[in-house]
């Protein structure tokens, strides 16, 4: 139950900011949903709760990412924090606040940090020598590489020298040796060794925070040509974030926050939160954050998923398929919190079928039923039996081992107790056959046997609202009690009496073997190319051909006037829906300043109809009419292509104005 002390205690939650240099994957939502299950509980539970995410939008590996695209930086990054926030809004993450690294607060932040820091001579100059890692934009001594290469993701390193600014990290190593083996500080304890043993016990070396080669960056403010690398402008987001600024200037959500309760990412930058983070605060003079929790990686046929390896899985098409639900679920269920795991499409879809279709689905379709068959809906609070007794205590018990879970944090072992309860619900109904309960005229134990299955799918609804954000809630329809938004009745009895609704089925059973041939057939798909049986050597030669295609093309040239015969025009999108029996197009409605037309679009990998609506987008009006699917399209959508991806090119003004 929450109580009035417990209202006024802070929670803080963190994810790290993500790299803006691609579109995220499953991998980036389970880091974010994990978190956001764990502030929903705290909310839930009574706390003032500030949950933080964000991008991290600086770095040469961005500066390169923007280059190849002929964007400048800024443009780029805009475009893709803007699809990371509606991936989160997608995923319905509840964070409270958003931090971008090129915020003009989180700068000017940066370079006070960076300026107090040297000052205080946690920060001097010197020259580098040494390997580097550009992907991970890391460097490296000699001693921390592994067969010569990057100790992080296996790749090559280059050797490096230049003129740099070093923090002084060295000079914290006893005090981080002792956070780490004497508290509780970093999670799961596994990763203490490996901190240990890999960086502390090897000998900590001033890290280089500065580099020259690439200019998209905060700059040194005394020191121009020097751009602050990534770990020092990134790391402190958890403070800016807050409004921590100018030296002495904290402001009022840092002094409520401060110190974080949870920094959660993926074992790969623990060493970044676990060593260098708290060194970086050591040196500011800053409370310690409570604690790090570096989870494991979700692969890929044992490869972890990254955006550099190209081998990811699209949480907006599996959304689009299956709902968000059914993927927080699966995330929240399937993955052991600390060690890593494989994504399969199998094991997605067999969670969706078994758990949330036959267990949760098929327990409230049936009691809901029942109560609407025996009692019109209409259900009161029984005096306990001694044969109910068992199944109270475990509905009962259920708060208080979830908070437990939720305090360690154990996502999926509570989720495992929740659906054991539901499990336990469900062979209850079978002990107690209802309905012949009904056939012998037992009604009082006939309306104690629903009223307590109400119950128990009222608790494990009420404790399921953290994990899921749609199905509790037609749960609470079903049940016709408001949805609750604190745990103060997830107790057995609290309920007086019912009113049942009917509902729709929360969810339907999915046939595994096609669900199976659609993912593989978008995966082909949305990889740029047809499932080919071809073997690669055949392939290879097709590729050349299509290249030696494409050059050609490229290289043809039209005239000005002939360019300007296309006439484009700014459109609003005012409606859109998917087209039956097609996984690429999209039915848009477009208005172009004079009227209405209807454009069929191949993007319906990339976006869901309702991200689309309200949406400016550039219209070719001129295009001769065609056919596709059987809809007449008169026109065409201009799309740029990011990370293989179409995406709309936005223009600025209103509709039915010429784009020159
Ligand atoms: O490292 N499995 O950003 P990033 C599980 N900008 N989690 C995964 C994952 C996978 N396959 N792939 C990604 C950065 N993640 C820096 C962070 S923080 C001050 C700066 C999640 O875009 C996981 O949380 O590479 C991992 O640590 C993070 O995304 C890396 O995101």
């Amino acid at each position: 139950m929450a109580c009035k002390a417990k209202s006024k205690k802070t929670f803080y939650i963190t994810t790290p900011i993500y790299y803006a240099s691609g579109a995220l994957h499953i991998g980036h939502c389970y880091t974010t949903v994990c978190c956001d299950a764990i502030a929903r509980f705290k909310r839930m539970d009574g706390f003032d709760v500030h949950y933080l995410t964000g991008t991290d939008e600086h770095g040469q590996k961005v500066q390169q990412a923007a280059a190849e695209r002929g964007l400048k930086p800024q443009a780029f990054v805009d475009g893709l924090a803007d699809r990371i926030k509606a991936l989160w809004t997608r995923m319905d993450i509840s964070n409270d606040g958003f931090i971008r690294t090129t915020d003009p607060e989180h700068e000017k932040a940066i370079a006070d940090i960076f300026t107090e820091l040297y000052e205080k001579g946690d920060i001097y100059k010197s020259e580098y020598v040494g390997k580097y890692c550009e992907p991970c934009e890391s460097f490296w001594t000699e001693s921390q590489l592994v067969d010569g290469k990057c100790p992080d993701c296996g790749r090559e390193v280059k050797e490096t020298k230049e003129e740099c600014y070093f923090f002084r990290l060295s000079k914290y190593a006893d005090r981080l040796r002792k956070l780490l083996t004497e508290t509780d500080f970093l999670q799961p304890e596994s990763r203490v060794k490996e901190m240990v043993n890999n960086f502390i016990d090897k000998g900590l070396s001033d890290l280089a925070v500065t580099r020259t080669s690439f200019d998209w960056g905060i700059k040194v403010p005394f020191d121009p040509k020097h751009v602050i690398y990534v770990w020092i402008d990134a790391l402190p987001n958890y403070i800016t974030a807050l409004g921590y600024g100018e030296k002495g200037k904290k402001g009022e959500k840092f002094d409520k926050y401060w110190p974080c309760d949870m920094h959660v990412m993926a074992k790969e930058i623990v060493r970044f939160h676990s060593i260098v983070w708290p060194a970086i605060l050591m040196a500011l003079e800053l409370p310690l954050p409570k604690r790090v929790y570096g989870h494991g990686w979700i692969t890929l046929d044992g490869d972890k998923m990254s955006k550099s390896k190209g081998n990811v899985v699209d949480p907006f098409i599996l959304t689009d398929r299956y709902g968000v639900d059914a993927l927080r679920y699966y995330l929240l269920s399937s993955m052991p919190f600390g060690d890593d795991s494989v994504y399969t499409n199998e094991s997605l879809l067999s969670a969706i079928n078994n758990d949330l279709v036959n267990d949760l689905g098929n327990l409230v379709r049936r009691t809901l039923a029942m109560s609407r068959q025996y009692f019109d809906g209409k259900v009161t609070k029984p005096a306990l039996a001694d044969e109910d007794k068992d199944f109270v205590a475990a509905v009962d018990a259920l708060l208080p081992s979830v908070r437990a879970d939720m305090d360690k944090p154990l996502l999926g072992k509570a989720l495992e107790r929740i659906f054991g309860v539901i499990d336990k619900a469900n062979k209850y109904i079978d002990a107690n056959k209802p309905w012949a309960l009904f056939k012998s005229g037992e009604t009082v134990r006939l309306n104690a046997v629903i009223y307590n299955l109400l119950e128990a799918i009222r608790v494990c609804a009420n404790l399921l609202l953290p994990f899921l954000t749609v199905y509790p809630k037609k749960i609470f329809d079903g049940l016709g009690i408001p949805v609750p938004i604190g745990f103060d009745k997830c107790e057995y009895g609290a309920a007086e009496k019912y009113a049942t609704h009917e509902i729709e089925p929360i969810l339907n059973r999915l046939d595994i073997k096609k669900e199976l041939a659609e993912l593989e057939k978008i995966a082909a798909e949305t990889s740029g190319g047809e499932k080919s049986e071809k073997p690669n050597k055949e392939k290879k030669a097709d590729n050349k051909k299509s290249d030696a295609k494409e050059e050609k093309e490229t290289v043809q040239e039209i005239s000005i006037d002939k360019f300007f015969e296309t006439e484009l025009l700014v459109a609003d999108i005012e409606e859109c829906v998917k087209v039956e029996k097609s996984n690429k197009l999209l039915k848009l409605t477009v208005f172009d300043g004079t009227r209405r037309r209807t454009v069929v679009s191949g993007i319906a990998h990339a976006y869901a109809p309702s991200e689309l609506v309200g949406q400016k987008a550039v219209l070719v009006a001129n295009l001769k009419p065609a056919k596709l699917c059987g809809i007449v399209s008169e026109g065409m959508l201009l799309c740029s292509t990011v990370d293989g991806l179409p995406r709309l090119v936005k223009p600025v003004g209103d509709a039915g104005e010429r784009i020159c």
